[in-house]
């Protein structure tokens, strides 16, 4: 069994997320997806509900899972018995921070980054672009799943209040 992981912040995930996830479980036995703390980067969403989300968008895909992590994720990865961590790259500035991320974890757990590129219509897709966006009332429904776009919107709406 050829098992990867996906991980990421998902705060929240949007298609070019999905893409990804779906395109690595075309090449894995088992593809995991891991939503971990990116402590840089302000929160939407709990753990909990990005978990749900992926769960209820993935729910489709036969060989993938969702998974929360804590800590680092070469420790995560060693528990799940993961053998490949897969990333999306959208533009050479992706590339500098995820070669270095990528390096690191080579050198903590031995364990090979598959750089898989973005699809060119979710190229300039970022969670914290579509939350700005959606702040501001612009229409993000192209760019993220439908349950998503509805939590997003409920959640903005409170944070307003
Ligand atoms: N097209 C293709 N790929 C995309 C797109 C898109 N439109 N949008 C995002 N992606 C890719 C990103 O390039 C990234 O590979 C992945 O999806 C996740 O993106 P985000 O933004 O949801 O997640 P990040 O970058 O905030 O996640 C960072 C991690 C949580 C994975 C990282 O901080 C981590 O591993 N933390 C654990 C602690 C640790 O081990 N630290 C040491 C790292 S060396």
């Amino acid at each position: 069994m050829r098992r990867a992981a996906c991980p990421g912040s998902f705060d929240p995930v949007t298609n070019g997320h999905l893409d990804i996830v779906r395109r690595a479980a075309t090449l894995f036995d088992e593809v995991v997806v891991a939503v971990g703390v990116n402590k840089s980067k302000r929160r939407l969403f709990t753990p909990e509900e990005r978990i749900e989300m992926l769960t209820e968008v993935c729910a489709d895909l036969g060989n993938v899972r969702i998974a929360g992590f804590t800590g680092l994720l070469t420790d995560f990865c060693r528990e799940q018995g993961v053998v490949a961590i897969v990333k999306g790259l959208r533009a050479v500035s992706d590339f500098d921070y995820e070669l270095q991320m990528a390096q690191m974890n080579s050198s903590l757990a031995d364990i090979e980054t598959v750089f898989v590129p973005t699809s060119p219509e979710y190229s300039f897709l970022a969670s914290s672009l579509v939350k700005e966006v959606a702040t501001f009332g612009g229409d993000v429904s192209s760019l993220v799943p439908a349950s998503v776009l509805e939590r997003m919107t409920v959640r903005l709406r409170e944070r307003a209040e």
